[in-house]
Formats: C-alpha cells, structure tokens, sequence
C-alpha cells in the first residue's frame, strides 16, 4: 500500500504565477509544472490561477512564450485527455509511423504532428508509442526529440515523455497502511511516523480506478489537495458505503 501526496493546486499556481510574471520569467520552471502534470490536476489549477490572480493563465503563457513552445503549451492546458490506462495498439502504431515521418524521415521537423502526438494522447499511450517506436525504427524517442527539437519546445517534450513512462519519479511515494473507518480514512506511514487522517466531511470527491498491477483510490479534499493511494489487489466494496 502507497500512498502518493500531489501538490496542491494552490502552490502550483503560484508557483506558476511567479514563473509566468514580473522581472524574472522562468520559462522552464513553467513548463515543467504543466508538462507534468495530469488533465485533471491542470483543470483545478487553472481555476485556482484565475480564482487567485485574476488572470487566464492561458493569457500569462500567451504573454510570455512563442512559437511551438506557446502552441504545445496552450494545448496542454487546454484541451482533456484520457487519464486510465488503456490503450489502442493501431492508434499506437499510426502515432509512431506519424512521428517518424514528422522528425527523422524528413528533412527539417513537422513539429505539429509533434504537438498533436503529445498533446491529444494519455500518459499511457505515450509510453506504449515510445516502446513501438523504438521497436520499429530502433531509435529512443527521446534521442528523435533531442535531434529534431530544441530549446523550450525540445523541453516540454521531454518532460511529458519522461512523465507518461515514470510518472511515479514526479510524486513521493510512501509505503503504510490504509484504514477505512466511520468518521473518514487514515493512512499510517510504516515504521512510524507520520499519519494522516481525512475527514470524511472534507473529501470532495473520490475516484476509483484500476492501474497496473493494482487499484487506485484518488480522494480530493476541500483545499484541493488530492491523494492518491495505490495497491489495493481487488475492489473494497465498503469504501462507497463508508464515503
Ligand atoms: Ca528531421
């Protein structure tokens, strides 16, 4: 039993607001919080950045960026994707046939079909294109991104890439123990230490989902931060009656 704490959305987008204003624009620092994280986190974070800031954080990007860099990014924030974990092999192989002919077959880049590939596909289908690509043209997608891209845009890329195959190296992951009981949930990190208790009066809501190996219990509270606790080996029907 894991449990993976996500930062909150609130420290995201300020984090994002200071990279995206005043005097000292840190452009990777923004690329990197948004090329990281899921369609979901990236829907409550853009509403805290306007609740909190009074401005579209598609505008900062807007304001601040160009290029490829300011399209792949205002369609990362833009538009939803699948978060599960299945996956179209066809579509898998049209993707990497449409990557090779966009960056190595041909001289120069198309880098719209690079920004459509990694824009409009989940986490999980990204990685299987990564393995059949390398399968069928024997090259690392991420070599193909280095050699074909460069800059911010090379950038981003490579973040959503080494996101949607290790996306477990973006978050902490804790091994405990979990308990369901009346009053809310409560999770104890082994050997000691820290707990954490969740109200059952503060969850706003709760998601199910089955992950490698494993099921996932996604629980969000009232101040956005969002839990994510992996490694139940079936489903636990008493958990709905409980929440
Ligand atoms: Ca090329």
């Amino acid at each position: 039993m894991s449990l993976w704490i996500l930062d909150p959305a609130g420290r995201d987008a300020t984090v994002l607001r200071e990279a995206l204003s005043g005097e000292t624009v840190d452009l990777r620092a923004a690329t990197e919080i948004i090329c990281s994280r899921t369609p979901s986190q990236l829907q409550i974070m853009k509403q805290t950045y306007y609740a909190r800031f009074g401005t579209y954080l598609e505008h900062d990007i807007g304001h601040h960026t160009s290029g490829d860099h300011q399209k792949l990014l205002l369609v990362y924030v833009g538009i939803p994707r699948y978060e599960g974990p299945e996956v179209d092999p066809t579509i898998v192989t049209h993707d990497a046939k449409d990557l090779y002919k966009a960056g190595e077959k041909r001289l120069g880049t198309d880098e719209k079909t690079f920004i459509r590939v990694f824009t409009e596909r989940s986490w999980a289908h990204l990685a299987s294109v990564s393995s059949a690509y390398h399968h069928m043209y024997d090259r690392k997608l991420d070599k193909v991104i280095k050699s074909e891209t460069s800059g911010n845009f090379e950038f981003a890329l490579l973040t959503i890439l080494r996101c949607a195959e290790t996306p477990a190296k973006y978050f902490a992951k804790n091994p405990g123990q979990f308990k369901v009981y009346s009053g809310g949930l409560a999770w104890k990190r082994q050997g000691g230490g820290k707990t954490i208790e969740i109200d059952k009066a503060d969850v706003t809501a709760v998601t199910w989902m089955k992950v490698p190996r494993a099921y996932q219990l996604g629980v969000r509270i009232k101040d956005g931060l969002f839990y994510r606790f992996i490694g139940f080996r079936e489903q636990v029907p008493p958990l709905r009656a409980c929440l």
